[in-house]
């Protein structure tokens, strides 16, 4: 059976291009900083992201623990969105490792964070409180829709944020798609932010790794940080490698992920008793109306039965990615529409 594995796009193996890359690969030890290939994939990305320095880390959970962590000291407080990555998947890393407590304000429909709860959040100097050091955004949003978060918007927050002395890190897990979705440069999304981390191994679909970027000093002590965490890895060339075919050959076709995820909506959109969330890139998230009888796991069982895999938490969420066709779509909307019926 043709599995249409829609969960997640970690779920992406490597392309052939990547195997051949690891083979080849050249490596070293990465903890004495002398491994080539490594080296060559933290120059290309703090290039791609504007930024002086990057370092290369083994998923986005260890990226923005790595990042709080050598930005904050025990006792701060890192302000963030109910409904980011950080404060919900990440088992709450920060608290738990690095006596660092969070103060999460409302995540609008979009993504967003509203300037002013920032601003509200912000502690002020009194004996009674921690210390805020920290904003944390999430771009593209995965928990509101998949959705992008404007350049405009994002300076707005740094802009706010730096002048009350407080530093921004960028959740850029998906930060590719942001980019292929807003059609602007990489670049532009993460200028200001004092630390973004992104990953290669979701819809870049390379099978390893994150990369952390910004200044020098802040990568300085990300590289301790990283090592504490015992994620001192030796010759990792090996996965750096796929993780340049990542960045050469799979952050440009991402618009094709999101024409699809668009096609799945419009299609879903179509069956009586479905509602489909606004699709911005590649992650379609729905739900049932009281015209379908069935349970959301019922649904998930019946559609797995036929080779269609989807997530759901509360609801059902699909994410497009390199391994998904044209084909596999028409498909999936027709197991949804049988088993929904
Ligand atoms: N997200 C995964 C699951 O954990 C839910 C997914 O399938 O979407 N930031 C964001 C925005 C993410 O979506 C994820 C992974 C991470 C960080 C963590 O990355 P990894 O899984 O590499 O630790």
């Amino acid at each position: 059976m043709n599995i249409i594995d829609l969960r997640s796009d970690t779920v992406t193996k490597p392309t052939p291009a990547m195997r051949e890359a690891m083979y080849r690969a050249e490596v070293g030890d990465d903890v004495f900083g002398e491994d080539p290939t490594i080296n060559r994939l933290e120059q290309m990305a703090s290039e791609k992201l504007g930024r002086e320095a990057a370092l290369f880390v083994a998923s986005g959970t260890m990226g923005n623990l790595v990042a709080i962590l050598s930005q904050c000291e025990r006792g701060d407080e890192v302000i963030l969105g109910d409904r980011c990555h950080t404060f919900l998947f990440e088992q709450g890393g920060l608290a738990a490792l690095g006596g660092i407590t969070s103060r999460p304000i409302t995540n609008q429909y979009d993504g967003t964070l509203q300037l002013e709860d920032i601003e509200e959040a912000i502690r002020g100097d009194d004996i009674h409180f921690p210390h805020s050091r920290l904003v944390c955004l999430e771009n593209t949003h995965n928990e509101c829709n998949g959705n992008p978060l404007t350049a405009d918007y994002t300076q707005k927050v740094v802009f706010s944020s730096h002048s009350k002395g407080l530093n921004v890190h960028l959740d850029g897990a998906r930060i590719f798609n942001a980019a292929a979705a807003l059609k602007v440069e990489v670049m532009d999304l993460v200028r200001g932010v004092d630390s973004v981390m992104f990953c290669l191994s979701k819809g870049l679909c390379a099978p390893v790794g994150s990369l952390l970027c910004g200044s020098a000093d802040f990568i300085d002590q990300a590289r301790r940080m990283r090592k504490l965490m015992g994620g001192g890895m030796r010759q990792a060339g090996i996965l750096a490698a796929a993780g340049i075919v990542a960045l050469e050959q799979m952050a440009d076709r991402l618009a094709e992920d999101h024409a699809r995820a668009k096609r799945l909506a419009e299609g879903l959109m179509q069956i009586p008793g479905v509602e489909v969330a606004p699709t911005t890139t590649n992650m379609v998230y729905f739900w049932l109306t009281e015209e379908v009888s069935k349970t959301l796991d019922e649904v998930v069982c019946e559609l797995a039965k036929q080779g269609v895999l989807l997530l759901v938490n509360g609801r059902f969420r699909a994410v497009t990615h390199y391994w998904i066709s044209d084909e596999d779509i028409e498909t999936a909307i027709k197991a949804v529409r049988e088993v929904c019926a």
